[in-house]
């Protein structure tokens, strides 16, 4: 499992370099969002049973047809299955955050989980919209924290959609 910071050193020591330039702004951009980073983690914590709820709903209510006989998320064991899902997504994107990485999410959450989904018959585009209305709850619940300029936000929760699409050949 990575950070901005051992991944930084992983790279360069593989290349047996000093930092260089481009390295030490990547630090110092890592260490001045380094606040904002851990603000943004501690508001989301305090919320997450509330925004993975609220995303539950959201999600059930422009996509009814998941909760009706024959949907993905039908039966309480599998709506349940359905919210701790997004509640793992929004965990390891609070991790991420901090980390300023996404390696924990490779590594912890998305391998193998294609392959899962598509086993079990869980949709994935559904799924994508999901992780993305937890994004923007996300953010909402950051702004409101006072957290200014939580554009890196969007980093692990774009990160798991993208992998989550992406079509094998
Ligand atoms: C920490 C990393 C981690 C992840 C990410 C994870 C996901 C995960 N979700 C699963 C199931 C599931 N996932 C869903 C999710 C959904 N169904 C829908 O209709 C929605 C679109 C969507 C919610 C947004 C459902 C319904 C199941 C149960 C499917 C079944 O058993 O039929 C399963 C199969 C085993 C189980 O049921 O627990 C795994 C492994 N497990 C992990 O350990």
């Amino acid at each position: 499992m990575r950070d901005a910071v051992t991944n930084l050193i992983k790279n360069y020591d593989v290349a047996g370099r000093y930092f260089d330039r481009n390295a030490l702004d990547s630090l110092k951009s890592y260490f001045d969002s380094g606040t904002a980073r851990v603000q943004a983690a501690a508001a989301i914590n305090s919320n997450a049973a509330a925004l993975v709820k609220q995303a539950g709903l959201k999600l059930y209510e422009e996509l009814p047809e998941l909760i009706r006989p024959g949907g993905n998320s039908y039966t309480t064991r599998r709506y349940a299955a359905c919210l701790r899902d997004l509640d793992y997504y929004l965990r390891y994107a609070t991790y991420a955050l901090v980390a300023g990485n996404t390696n924990v999410l490779d590594e912890r959450v998305l391998q193998g989980l294609r392959e899962t989904y598509n086993s079990l018959g869980v949709p994935i585009g559904p799924t994508v919209r999901g992780v993305q209305i937890l994004k923007d709850l996300a953010k909402e619940q950051a702004a409101t924290a006072g957290v200014a300029n939580a554009a890196f936000i969007d980093e692990p929760f774009d990160h798991i959609t993208r992998e989550l699409s992406e079509i094998d050949i």
